[in-house]
């Protein structure tokens, strides 16, 4: 042990001479920063992932990606063998590695070696993948160097979105039961699942979908998604793709978080009225559906909206089975409170959790079907194995009715349809366009469903971003003194208002979040909380405003 950890420390010695100054937290994604600050870290991710994948026995992933950030960040995050995030204790383990200065770093992995007992001469495998960024390729090697030194075999497959690796991971690990562990073999198991939840009659034309694919990796693999389709299924869905990262810079006045926060079209597309529009992120984990309606008004149709969707085209398909699974909704405290109004008078359990996938994922996999989707527009749904069960058999049961059986028949292949690993903009988007099909709907009709209460968000810098702590979901903060009185003074003045305040996992700000049943309201909310925040919580350069 004590030899792979001296020939580790002074192989990085070689590579990274200068000392640590950099202090990293291992956040709701992995480490991000500015990628000219990755190289190390990225590099000891690989020892990092290596040792996962001793221990485990399993193959890991890592994924290099800032996901929605600027161009010039970027980012590791290890991928677990069912596809789902970094076990916590192995987080802790990467901000051990992450932080240690070179002399340290043997120690730091020997005492992982002893606390997990894992046998350091054992072999694995690492999967690797990364977005779009120009440091990503750089900053693959390093993360492939610090694979190969643990004597585990990491195999690179380039430029992937980041819930496609997530696949690749789960499907290797689980001898392909999950589909098969390649690009085509992603695209092939989403086509078919897609053909066979086609409703018996067909749109007269196909939808038409217009792709902001945010000038990153999802642009071009749409393009391959669509190609496989219409192999598979024939030209049952137009997707026509922009900012595709020809001319446009990654994440730039783009990309689903832009259109969410902002509240607008991105650039570099053209918008027509009534056209369907999504928006993923820059590694195509998130999206959000938005159009513009008679009178040029913009829409949006977030995660929340999505979620709804979904749930409600299940919780229908399971009432038509009558089965006692258990179906409920995950959200976060960024849910739209009509949203939350919706799922609760439609009898859908709905629960909250704190932000962050993995956060979601956990408290989804308690339900035998479980959606969960952050407003933002990240989140899928999860099947237990006594659901799958259940839809297999009655798909086939001859006692059940034609509809019945349709209905478990359109699960199974739901299940197959939604990677149910981590958010998929790929495949949540066409898990939307089936049930927009199913219902005859177009955006305006699904956004009728219920009617968003206005809502703004906005970032305050502060000194020391951790002063401010939360609770209950977040929906609560407990520390700076007196912050939480001044936020319920101002909710309480206005009507239907809601607003919390949270440090952020992945920007060095705290962030605010009002609504309301005004736009004016919110807006007002939003502004007096952040002022608030930035009295109290230690704000620098500048107060708030819109
Ligand atoms: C990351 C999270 C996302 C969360 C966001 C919050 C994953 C894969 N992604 O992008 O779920 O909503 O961080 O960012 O976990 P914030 O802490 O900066 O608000
Ligand atoms: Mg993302």
């Amino acid at each position: 042990m004590e030899a792979v950890a001296d020939s580790l420390r002074k192989e990085e010695l070689s590579r990274f001479p200068e000392p640590v100054i950099w202090k990293f937290g291992y956040g709701t994604a992995g480490f991000r920063d500015k990628a000219d600050r990755l190289d190390r870290v990225v590099f000891r991710m690989g020892i990092l992932a290596g040792l996962r994948s001793k221990c485990t026995g399993a193959t890991i992933g890592v994924v290099v990606t800032a996901s929605h950030n600027p161009v010039e960040d970027n980012g590791v995050k290890v991928v677990d063998p069912l596809g789902e995030m970094l076990a916590r204790e192995w987080e802790i383990f990467a901000n051990q590695m992450a932080n240690a200065s070179p002399d340290e770093l043997g120690s730091v992995i020997a005492e992982i070696a002893r606390t997990t007992g894992l046998d350091i001469t054992s072999t694995g495998q690492v999967a690797c993948a990364r977005d779009t960024r120009p440091s990503g390729k750089r900053l693959l090697k390093h993360l492939l160097k610090g694979v190969e030194l643990t004597g585990v075999d990491g195999r690179d497959y380039g430029l992937l979105t980041t819930p496609q690796l997530h696949y690749m991971v789960r499907c290797i690990n689980t001898n392909e039961a999950f589909g098969v562990p390649t690009e085509d073999g992603y695209y092939q198991k989403l086509a078919m699942s897609f053909k066979d939840l086609l409703p018996k009659v067909l749109p007269s034309t196909a939808p038409r979908v217009r792709l902001d694919g945010a000038n990153g990796v999802g642009a071009d693999k749409a393009r391959k998604l669509v190609q496989v389709i219409q192999a598979t299924a024939g030209n049952i869905i137009d997707i026509e793709v922009f900012n595709d990262g020809t001319s446009g810079t990654l994440n730039e006045n783009c990309g689903a978080d832009y259109v969410k926060t902002q509240q607008k079209a991105p650039m570099g597309m053209e918008v027509n009225q009534g056209e369907r529009c999504v928006s993923f992120d820059g590694d195509a984990d998130r999206i959000v559906f938005f159009y513009m309606d008679s009178v040029q008004k913009f829409h949006l149709l977030d995660g929340d909206k999505i979620a709804t969707l979904a749930a409600v085209f299940i919780y229908e398909r399971l009432r038509m089975l009558k089965t006692d699974l258990s179906l409920g909704v995950v959200q976060t405290a960024y849910a739209n409170g009509s949203a939350t109004n919706y799922l609760n008078q439609s009898n859908i359990p709905v629960v909250c959790a704190l932000t962050g996938v993995k956060h979601l994922h956990h408290k989804a996999v308690e339900y035998d079907i479980g959606v969960y989707f952050e407003a933002n527009g990240h989140g899928t749904v999860v099947f237990s194995d006594q659901a799958l069960e259940t839809f297999t058999k009655a798909a086939e049961d001859g006692r059940l009715s034609e509809e019945e059986k349709e209905a478990g028949r359109q699960l199974l292949a739901l299940s197959r349809l939604i990677n149910q690993t981590v958010g998929d903009s790929l495949s949540d988007m066409l898990l939307v366009e089936i049930i927009l099909m199913h219902k005859g709907w177009g955006c305006s009709e699904w956004n009728v469903m219920y009617t968003d209460l206005p809502n703004r968000q906005l970032k305050v810098q502060v000194k020391d971003r951790m002063v401010v702590k939360t609770t209950d979901f977040d929906r609560k903060c407990t520390s700076p003194e007196g912050l939480q009185e001044q936020i319920d003074a101002l909710v309480f003045q206005e009507t239907g208002g809601r607003s919390f305040v949270r440090p952020s996992g992945t920007e060095d700000v705290v962030r605010v979040y009002a609504e309301a049943e005004k736009r004016a309201a919110a807006d007002k909310l939003a502004v007096e909380v952040a002022q608030q925040v930035y009295k109290l919580a230690g704000g620098i350069g500048g107060v708030p405003c819109l």
